[in-house]
C-alpha cells in the first residue's frame, strides 16, 4: 500500500524510535503529525522529515498523560489534518531498575501513566474518528518485557504487558471494520531511554550495551512502515525483532 499523503501521527517523535519513524514515513511521502514534549528537537525532527520527502509536518507540544490535552490536541487538529490515517502509539518511557519493594512511586506513576494511560488517551482521541471514516491503522509499541519480566523491572515491564493486552483488546473490538492494530516489540534498541530509565547517568546508560550491538531505532522503524506498507486487507498483529545478541527480554550473550 502507498504511504504517499497519508496523516501519521507519532507520538515521542521527538527523539529515539520515535524520530526515526518520522523520517522513515517522510522517505515514504507521508504528511507527519508528531507530538512531544521538547518542542525543540520535534522542531529539528521536523526539518529533517521535510528534507526526506514529508510534503508537510505539523507539530504538537503534547504532554501524552494529560488526558483533556490530548483530547484537545486532536480536537484543535486543522481540517487538513483531522483525517488521521496512522497513529504510531510510540511515546514511552522506564524509571529505575529496582526491586519492586524498593522502587519509587515517582518513577512507577510516571512508567504508567505514560505508557499504559498515555496510549490509552491518544487511542481513545484519535481512534473514534478512524471507525467513522472506515479506515485506519493503530501501531503499538510493545517490548520483549511484555512477554517475559526481567529482575527489577516489574513496573515497566508490567506496563508492556498492558501494552499487549490493549493491542489485542482493541483488534478485537474494531474487528468488523476495516481497522488495523499493530504491536511491533522491539528488544534492546539504543535510544535515550536508558538514559532516561536512570535519570540521566550516562555512564550507566552506556553500560547496558556493553558488548552488544543492540537494534536501531531505524530498524524498528523499518519494521513499523513494513506493516503499514501491507496491503488494506492484510493486518500485522504483531511483530517482536531483537538483536541476534539477545533471545529474550532475560537471555544476551555479550561480547568479551
Ligand atoms: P527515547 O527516550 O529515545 O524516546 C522516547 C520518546 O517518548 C521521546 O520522544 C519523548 O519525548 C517521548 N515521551 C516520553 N514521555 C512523554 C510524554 N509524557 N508525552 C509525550 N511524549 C513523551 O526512547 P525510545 O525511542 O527507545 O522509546 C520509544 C518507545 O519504544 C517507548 O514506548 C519504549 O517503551 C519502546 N521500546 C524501547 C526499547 C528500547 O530498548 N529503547 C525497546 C522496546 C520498546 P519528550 O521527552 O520530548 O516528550
Ligand atoms: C525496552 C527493552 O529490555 O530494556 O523495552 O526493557 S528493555
Amino acid at each position: 500500500m502507498s504511504l504517499r499523503g497519508k496523516i501519521v501521527f507519532i507520538t515521542g517523535a521527538s527523539a529515539g524510535i520515535g524520530a526515526a519513524t518520522a523520517l522513515a514515513f517522510a522517505a515514504e511521502g507521508a504528511r507527519l503529525l508528531l507530538a512531544a514534549r521538547r518542542a525543540s528537537k520535534l522542531a529539528e525532527v521536523a526539518s529533517r522529515a521535510i528534507e526526506r520527502g514529508a510534503p508537510a509536518v505539523h507539530s504538537i507540544d503534547l504532554d501524552v498523560r494529560d488526558h483533556r490535552a490530548v483530547q484537545q490536541a486532536v480536537d484543535d487538529l486543522p481540517p487538513e489534518w483531522a483525517e488521521i490515517d496512522i497513529l504510531v502509539n510510540n511515546a514511552g518511557l522506564s524509571r529505575g531498575l529496582d526491586k519492586l519493594y524498593m522502587g519509587k512511586i515517582q518513577d512507577w506513576e510516571e512508567m504508567i501513566d505514560t505508557n499504559v494511560k498515555g496510549l490509552l488517551y491518544v487511542t481513545r482521541a484519535v481512534v473514534p474518528g478512524m471507525v467513522v471514516r472506515g479506515h485506519g491503522h493503530v501501531i503499538n509499541l510493545g517490548s520483549t518485557a511484555g512477554e517475559l519480566t526481567y529482575p527489577n523491572g516489574a513496573v515497566y515491564c508490567a506496563t508492556k504487558a498492558a501494552e499487549k493486552a490493549i493491542n489485542d483488546g482493541l483488534r478485537q473490538d474494531v474487528l468488523g471494520t476495516p481497522l488495523r492494530v499493530t504491536s511491533v516489540d522491539p528488544g534492546m534498541v539504543e535510544t535515550e531511554f536508558s538514559m532516561v530509565r536512570f535519570h540521566g547517568d550516562s555512564e550507566r546508560a552506556a553500560k547496558v550495551y556493553n558488548g552488544i550491538k543492540p537494534l536501531t531505532p531505524e530498524d524498528v522503524a523499518e519494521v513499523i512502515v513494513w506493516a503499514a506498507r501491507q496491503p488494506a486487507h492484510v493486518n500485522i498483529a504483531r511483530v517482536q525483532l531483537t538483536t541476534v545478541q539477545q533471545a529474550n527480554s532475560l537471555l544476551f550473550s555479550r561480547n568479551e
